[in-house]
């Protein structure tokens, strides 16, 4: 790939290069990252990007969309067989936009909305204040239990008849159990409110029937077609189809412009590859090595909030090693291991500082390696926060994170055509 490239513009060639041998030397441990197939690059850089399109198949405001119709119809397809869904969405450029679309949907400016706290596990786009959805509308946010360190759902009961909201929002980036989206439909339910998950950080381990899915109870379920669905770098949205007229409105003209054929026929492929056995002990395994590192991380003095993890993710509170998540994110990056400071349950400390670390397993499960490594990394990184000031011991470190990491191929002969 990028023969081309490498001839006419050998800055970007080399930019490539330089991330392809960070990605394949380092260990990538940030829970919203996979590695996708090369079915996926090829995709994404395909003559479908071409194409200029708006509206839905058979309904478009340009000619010329016979054949492209066939691609965007196959992902929605795929899209309700994977997950039981009675209507798709797959336009959504990300995550982020498809919650958007959701919210054009269904609310007006100004609408009570019910979200968890961002600095509890939430997501940006949730309500937080720094964003348009807090911007917009009137969030109220629910967030844990202090004790479980879990959703209090008690709370959000008692926040949802306070407020009326007129849709609760479930879903998060950093928590690592499951949410009894059944007790909070009920709940939405119980207060005429609709009822969305964003099971963006999940959507693989759903597609692969290793954690529950929200569909059946969710009016409108969003998600990345990334993270552990492993795939195309953009989103989708379900809902029942009472919505769907509703859904598909708000996604074009409300919301985006023209669609992006190359990444919805990668989306189409990504739906397909999650239906694999293959994909499915993938998922398995991403969860039993989430399993098995925080299993050792306890072992070497970390706290893991939660006490454990259901997914593929596991937050780690540093206090006990007297370290912050920025230091140790920098630390781990130095001897090159990928995770992302994170804030804790009621953390004390500021958002780009944190108490915590957040890691994931769906990369480094993809790329092939299982407990016995999860074994290896634990213990490599209690080496580095007990000796976070020794050069030495680091460089020795790197070392061995060069040779476990040597052991797994990634896009091999790459560069190669
Ligand atoms: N929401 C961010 C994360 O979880 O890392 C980006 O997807």
């Amino acid at each position: 790939m990028l023969q081309t490239v490498k001839e006419q513009d050998i800055e970007l060639y080399k930019i490539v290069e330089e991330e392809l041998n960070r990605q394949r030397s380092e260990i990538e441990m940030i829970a919203s990252e996979s590695y996708v197939p090369t079915q996926i690059l090829e995709l994404q850089g395909s003559i479908l990007t071409n194409k200029t399109t708006e509206g839905f198949p058979g309904n478009r405001y340009h000619a010329g969309c016979r054949v492209i119709d066939k691609a965007e119809r196959l992902g929605i397809e795929r899209a309700k067989l994977l997950f039981k869904a009675e209507h798709a969405n797959i336009q959504p450029h990300g995550g982020s936009q498809a919650n958007q679309c959701v919210y054009a949907a269904i609310l007006e400016p100004g609408d009570t909305v019910m979200g968890m706290r961002l600095d509890q596990g939430g997501h940006l786009t949730h309500g937080s204040k720094v964003n348009l959805s807090g911007r917009f509308y009137n969030f109220i946010s629910y967030g844990l239990d202090r004790e479980t360190e879990r959703i209090d759902y008690d709370e959000l009961e008692r926040l949802a008849h306070e407020h009326h909201p007129k849709l609760i929002v479930a879903g998060a980036s950093s928590y690592s159990r499951i949410i009894d989206y059944e007790r909070i439909a009920k709940i939405a339910k119980s207060v005429h409110s609709k009822f969305m998950v964003d099971m963006a950080h999940v959507a693989g381990l759903v597609a692969a029937g290793v954690h529950p899915s929200p569909v059946p109870y969710a009016d409108f379920v969003t998600s990345t077609t990334t993270k552990t669905l492993a795939g195309a770098r953009g989103g989708f949205a379900l809902c029942k189809q009472d919505y769907a007229k509703q859904l598909d409105k708000a996604t074009f003209p409300g919301v985006q412009g023209s669609a992006h054929l190359h990444i919805m026929a990668a989306k189409a492929y990504t739906f397909k590859r999650a239906m694999t056995t293959e994909f499915r002990d993938c998922m398995k395994q991403v969860v039993k090595n989430a399993q098995k590192l925080a299993q050792v991380l306890k072992e070497n003095g970390f706290r893991i909030v939660t006490d454990g993890t259901d997914n593929h993710l596991l937050v780690v509170d540093l206090r006990t090693k007297n370290l912050t998540g920025a230091q140790f994110e920098k630390a781990l990056e130095d001897v090159g291991i990928t995770v992302n400071k994170n804030m804790i349950p009621f953390d004390p400390q500021k958002p780009m500082i944190t108490s915590g670390v957040r890691i994931g397993t769906t990369a480094m499960t993809i790329k092939g390696m299982k407990e016995d490594e999860m074994e290896i990394m634990g213990n490599m990184m209690k080496a580095v926060a007990d000796n976070i000031d020794r050069a030495t011991v680091l460089e020795n470190i790197k070392k061995q994170v060069l040779e476990l990491s040597s052991k797994f191929s990634l896009y091999e002969g790459y560069f190669d055509n």
